[in-house]
């Protein structure tokens, strides 16, 4: 039997994040298979979809005179301005088509035009919820696998928000992939060795 207190996440695995999408990570459709295998191994899968309405505040084209990957002042904090991504119903939105999409919950996020949102548990602004603790603590979950895109931006901040939440957090950086914007691959491993996620 599955251990049914143990969750496995998989994060914004999304066409966008994959090679020939919008914001490609390099390498992110070489993880889709071993992900598709490890699901086997949980009792609970849970999938997070990055969900934005066009115009969303984190696109560099809704700040005139700002270019994509640069940073800009929000009132919730700094924020990185993406390219155009994950337009909630287009194609880079949808699933990596050899993703299996059979787990039990799909958490959307980013869908608030004002804020942005990395974290499967939290806006950025770090204070409102998605909804995802009140489900795992409901049904009794209290340890988290993570795996899937970004590894330095939703899965970090993901699996720093579980740990300040008292979830033991394990993330499998093997099956997962960073964009690496100014060493914010080295920072989000460090942050989250601080924070007490395991990476294994
Ligand atoms: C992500 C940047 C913007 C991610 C989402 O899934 O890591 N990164 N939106
Ligand atoms: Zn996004």
């Amino acid at each position: 039997m599955h251990d049914r207190t143990h969750a496995l996440i998989v994060i914004d695995m999304q066409n966008d994040f994959c090679p020939g999408g919008a914001l490609a990570v390099a390498g992110g459709d070489a993880i889709v298979a071993p992900i598709n295998a490890l699901m086997d191994d949980f009792a609970t899968v849970i999938l997070t979809q990055d969900w934005h309405p066009a115009g969303h505040s984190s696109f560099a084209s809704s700040h005139p005179g700002h270019s994509p990957m640069t940073m800009i002042d929000m009132p919730y904090g700094p924020q990185v301005l993406w390219p155009d991504h994950c337009i909630q119903g287009s194609k880079g939105a949808r699933f990596h088509p050899d993703l299996r999409t059979d787990g039990d919950l799909i958490i959307r996020k980013g869908f608030n035009p004002a804020i942005d949102s990395y974290s499967a548990f939290f806006e950025n602004d770090h204070a409102t919820p998605t909804g995802l603790e009140g489900y795992l603590r409901t049904r009794g979950i209290t340890t988290l696998t993570m795996v899937g895109l970004a590894l330095d931006f939703c899965v970090n901040y993901s699996a720093v928000d579980g740990a300040k939440l008292g979830f033991d957090v394990t993330v499998r950086p093997d099956l997962s992939r960073a964009i690496d914007l100014d060493g914010s691959e080295k920072a989000a491993l460090d942050g989250m060795k601080n924070a007490g996620v395991t990476l294994a």
